[in-house]
C-alpha cells in the first residue's frame, strides 16, 4: 500500500509567541506557562527530527497569539500547498505570513477564492481521500473551495461533520498509516470512517484523539496510557510527548506542524 499519507521530508513549524497566553481557547483552565510550551515546542521539534524530517522553525509572531498552530493555516500534499483561509477572524492573517515559507518549498501553491472557510485542523489526508469536517472555523463553501483547488491534483475532498462543541474534525481523530484511523468513539459513530479500521480512543482520554504518524513513529499527547497502550497494542511505535500548556488554548500535537513532501 502507498504511504504518501505519512511518509513526509519536511515540516514547518512557529515558535510559541509570549502572546500565546491569550490564544483562543472554548473554556478557561487557565493560561499557559509559556517557558514550558517553548521546551515542549523544542522536544517536538527534536523529535520531528528523530523522526527523519527536515523541519524549518520560523520566528514567533506576536501579533497573532494562535500562529504557533500553523496547521490551521495551509493544506500541504505532494503536489502542492493550498492556503487556507481560518474561520477564526484573529487568525485570518496566519495564512498569508505562511504563504511564502510555502513558496521555498513549493512550486504550486494556489489562494482559495473565498468567501468560504476552512481550517487545516478540519482536514484529514488518508491514502485514497481528503475529509473535511464542517465546523465552527469550517463551512461548506470553503470546502468547495478547496475541492476545487485539488482536483486537478487528483483528489477526492468528501465534506463530513466535525462533532458538535469540538473544536476542529482532528481534534477527534488522526491517521494511523494509509487505512487506520485513531477516533473517538463519539466521531466515529457518525459513519464517516466507513470502510477505515477505526482504533477507539479510551473513555475519558478524548485529547489523545489528536496524534500524529509521522514515518515509522506515531506521536501521542502523554497522559493518556490506555489509548497509548492499544496504539502500540495495534503494533505502531508510538512516543509520547507532553503537550500540556497547548492543550489549554485547544491546541493538539497536529496543530503544531504542517508535515510533507513535495514531489
Ligand atoms: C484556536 O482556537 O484556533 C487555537 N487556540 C487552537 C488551534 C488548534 N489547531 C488545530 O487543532 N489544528
Amino acid at each position: 500500500m502507498p504511504e504518501r499519507s505519512f511518509r513526509f521530508t519536511h515540516a514547518i513549524t512557529r515558535r510559541p509567541p509570549v502572546s500565546a497566553i491569550h490564544g483562543l481557547r472554548a473554556e478557561n483552565v487557565g493560561n499557559p506557562d509559556i517557558d514550558l510550551m517553548m521546551r515542549h515546542h523544542d522536544a517536538y521539534v527534536t523529535e520531528l527530527r528523530q523522526a527523519g524530517v527536515e523541519v524549518s522553525v520560523l520566528d514567533a509572531l506576536e501579533e497573532f497569539p494562535d500562529s504557533l498552530f500553523v496547521e490551521d493555516t495551509a493544506l500541504c500534499v505532494r503536489e502542492g500547498a493550498v492556503v487556507l483561509r481560518p474561520g477564526a477572524p484573529s487568525r485570518f492573517g496566519e495564512s498569508m505570513a505562511m504563504a511564502p515559507h510555502l513558496k521555498d518549498l513549493y512550486s504550486d501553491v494556489r489562494h482559495l477564492a473565498g468567501p468560504g472557510f476552512i481550517e487545516g485542523g478540519d482536514i484529514l489526508t488518508t491514502e485514497s481521500e481528503i475529509l473535511v469536517g464542517k465546523s465552527d472555523r469550517t463551512n461548506t463553501a470553503g470546502i468547495e473551495e478547496l475541492q476545487r483547488a485539488v482536483a486537478d491534483w487528483g483528489y477526492t475532498v468528501r465534506e463530513v461533520r466535525t462533532p458538535p462543541g469540538v473544536l476542529h474534525f482532528k481534534s477527534d481523530c488522526s491517521l494511523l498509516d494509509g487505512s487506520t484511523i485513531l477516533s473517538t468513539p463519539r466521531l466515529g459513530a457518525t459513519g464517516c470512517f466507513e470502510g477505515y479500521t477505526v482504533i477507539d480512543v479510551a473513555e475519558g482520554e478524548e485529547p489523545a484523539a489528536n496524534s500524529i504518524r509521522v514515518n515509522d513513529v506515531v506521536f501521542m499527547p502523554s497522559g493518556f496510557p490506555v489509548t497509548a497502550q492499544r496504539v502500540r497494542t495495534a503494533g505502531f511505535v508510538v512516543i509520547e510527548l507532553e503537550n500540556s500548556e497547548c492543550q489549554k488554548i485547544d491546541g493538539g500535537l497536529s496543530c503544531l506542524s504542517l508535515r510533507f513532501s513535495p514531489s
